[in-house]
């Protein structure tokens, strides 16, 4: 039964404001009658904090904290005497180091898993692609030639134990960094060495009275972003790969619409494959699906969401229910059977929802409990001891449904599942697998350029919208779009996964979608993912023609709808690499200060990228294009796309005559 609670709510919006998401909607006016309470509600009655939103407070220490006046930045000092720079530059730092850490401790994990199951601990999981096992192990220098796959393997995570552990000397994968970009990175002397040091020292450094520089505190958290996009979010996406399998293009419905009213549903929702893996396993257990038709049920209908969700569709074509501003909502059609979580982006808030539309929420983790939901521990060595549990839990829920139930009944289906290594044999076939098709569309300009658009929703700002709306202005003008994460659901709501799309996309765009028969907007996973994106932008240095570093490449990135303190590590990384990254929403800083001026500026004077912001898609879109084109006629190629436009147009007129 559905017990009414009495929403708090003093301030009452217009649902229709808040998302374009017209499932979540259709639930929150749901929510609305049955007198549940979401994120949305609680963001409408809660004022972001305003000198925490500009970053002009410090509670580093007991003699504060301390509060500054962002109207008048340099007016005022801390009691220990720290500067606004000083304080903003900390706290920009401990959001890079927990963002960073969240990354690197996911891929932590999958290396301990990949331990265990190199060495025969643990015999569930097994090595799925050694194709790719022996790709990632060429690339850092480790012999393949007439050897086991053990020997490789075992070679190999103990090589990429050393992203984490290391003390001192390059981590792994700074192997694959462009010379230049690398060469660079030493000469700042950025280049990380273990995710654990660079994270320890960034605490360190951020302590009171430790380092007071804010150049020399950005330095390293430019460091630790890298120790997570080229060390932990890369080492996780190539361990899952692996182990789970290279994601190739798979046909895949996403909304609300995936549940299944005849079915058991189990969603599970957070950012590690292994306990998303043993639940596939689980669902088609065939005394649980026997049990479930028992409970006159047709079946188990297992659907992912947020970034295990965004990376099981990849991999294996799992329905995908939704992204992050979406999970309190799906539990309103009364449909879920059971949420299973495990680690980030998890609202504590799903206890109460669940709580009223008879759910069971289930934490596995154990670094993530939440209280008020039911732990059941999930264990590597034994995983379906968990997973069967919680389907078990899941048909005892149906059984007992009691409630109506209301799905939304929107389902849009897109190709996803663009890894690196399918871009690559896309567009060069089998046989000569490479870049250089892309990397010639964009010398010729039928390409202007790739961004990556990326991260999470926001109820701060309308749900999907900005996505949708950047997304779009960029393949208007012909800008081929990279995506991870919650953004790739929005636009995946929105039909742009589709090759059908590219009629949306710029004349030089669409003709290159249509001739290789792929959307103009290309999903790649997870977050951890974006290090796909980071490969990807490798691979064009590499191939040629389009300078000699990351920061050469007419690419840029965004995070239109942020919100975690893991998208501002990968922004830093991003920034890091060379690449323009502009974010949504609001950004923690006062403006008119040198802390700005570095992040905005100085850093792309250092041959790094730079820092961007606009919380406006199209103001946003522009500011992208801008430095596409600047990126352009540094290269010298800015003429060859005016050319290239004319003869399409040229030839468009020819044909309709
Ligand atoms: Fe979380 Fe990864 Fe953001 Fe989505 S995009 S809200 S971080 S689930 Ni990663
Ligand atoms: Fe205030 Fe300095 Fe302590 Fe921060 S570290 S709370 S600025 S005294």
């Amino acid at each position: 039964m559905v017990e009414k609670k009495t929403v708090k709510t003093e301030k009452e919006f217009e649902i229709k404001d808040v998302t374009i998401c017209d499932a979540t909607q259709q639930m929150l006016e749901k929510a609305r009658r049955d007198g549940v309470e979401t994120a949305f509600d609680r963001a409408a009655n809660m004022k972001a904090c305003p000198i925490g939103a500009e970053s002009a407070c410090c509670k580093h220490c007991a003699m504060g904290p301390c509060r500054l006046s962002s109207k008048d930045p340099y007016g005022k000092v801390g009691v220990c005497g720290a500067t606004i720079d000083t304080i903003q530059a900390r706290n920009f730092a401990r959001m890079v180091a927990t963002g960073a850490a969240a990354h690197t401790d996911h891929g932590m994990a999958m290396v301990d898993l990949f331990r265990e199951v190199v060495n025969g601990h643990i015999t569930e999981y097994r090595i799925k692609d050694v194709g790719k096992l022996e790709a990632v192990a060429q690339s850092i220098g480790i012999a393949t030639e007439n050897r086991s796959v053990k020997e490789i393997a075992t070679d190999l995570y103990k090589e990429l134990e050393r992203t984490y552990t290391q003390v001192e000397g390059e981590i792994p994968f700074a192997k694959r960094v462009p010379e230049k970009t690398l060469e660079t990175w030493r000469k700042l002397d950025i280049v990380p060495r273990g995710a654990m040091r660079e994270i320890m020292e960034l605490m360190h450094r951020t302590h009171i009275g430790v380092d007071q520089h804010y150049e020399n505190i950005t330095k390293q958290s430019s460091r630790t972003a890298l120790a997570d996009g080229w060390g932990g979010s890369m080492v996780a996406t190539e361990i899952s790969d692996i182990l789970f399998g290279t994601p190739t293009p798979v046909a895949v419905d996403v909304n609300m619409g995936v549940l299944k009213e005849d079915h058991v549903n189990v969603i599970i929702h957070g950012h590690e494959p292994n306990m998303f893996e043993s639940m596939l396993v689980s669902v088609n257990e065939p005394t649980l699906v026997q049990a479930a038709k028992e409970a006159g049920a047709q079946g188990i209908n297992l659907v992912g969401m947020c970034c295990s969700g965004a990376e099981m569709m990849s991999r294996h074509g799992v329905p995908h229910a939704g992204n992050f501003m979406s999970t309190e909502a799906i539990l309103v059609t009364g449909a879920v059977d059971v949420m299973c979580v495990d680690i980030q982006c998890i609202k504590q808030g799903l206890v109460s929802v669940a709580d009223c539309y008879g759910t069971p929420l289930i934490t596995t983790n154990t670094r993530a409990h939440i209280e008020g939901a039911t732990h059941i521990e999930f264990n590597d060595h034994d995983p379906q001891k968990c997973t069967d549990e919680v389907v078990i839990k899941a048909i005892n829920r149906f059984k007992n449904r009691s409630m109506a139930i209301e799905i939304p009944n929107i389902r849009n289906t897109g190709i996803h599942g663009f890894s690196h290594e399918y871009i690559n044999y896309m567009l060069g076939g089998s046989f000569r697998g490479s870049y250089t098709p892309l990397n010639e569309n964009i010398i010729n300009g039928r390409i202007r350029g790739v961004a990556g658009v990326v991260g999470c929703t926001n109820p701060r700002i309308k749900q999907d919208w900005a996505h949708v709306e950047l997304v779009k202005e960029l393949i208007k003008n012909d800008v081929l779009v990279l995506q991870t994460g919650c953004s790739q659901i929005s636009l995946a709501k929105e039909g742009l996964c589709t090759p059908e799309a590219s009629y949306l996309a710029g004349p030089g765009l669409r003709e290159v979608c249509e001739t290789v028969g792929m959307p103009p907007v290309l999903g790649m996973g997870s977050c951890v993912d974006n290090s796909r994106i980071l490969i990807a932008a490798s691979e064009m240095v590499r191939v040629g023609g389009l300078g000699t570093s990351i920061a050469d490449l007419p690419a840029v990135g965004a995070a239109p709808e942020w919100m975690s303190e893991k998208a501002i590590s990968i922004g830093q990384y991003f920034v890091a690499s060379g690449v323009f990254t502009v974010f949504g929403v609001t950004f923690p800083i006062v403006k008119e200060t040198k802390f700005h001026k570095l992040l905005f500026e100085g850093l792309e004077q250092q041959g790094l990228g730079k820092w961007g912001f606009s919380a406006d898609p199209y103001e946003m879109a522009k500011m992208m294009i801008a430095h596409i084109d600047k990126k352009r006629k540094a290269l010298g190629i800015d003429k060859a796309r005016e050319r290239v436009l004319m003869d399409m147009s040229d030839r468009r007129e020819i044909e309709a005559a």
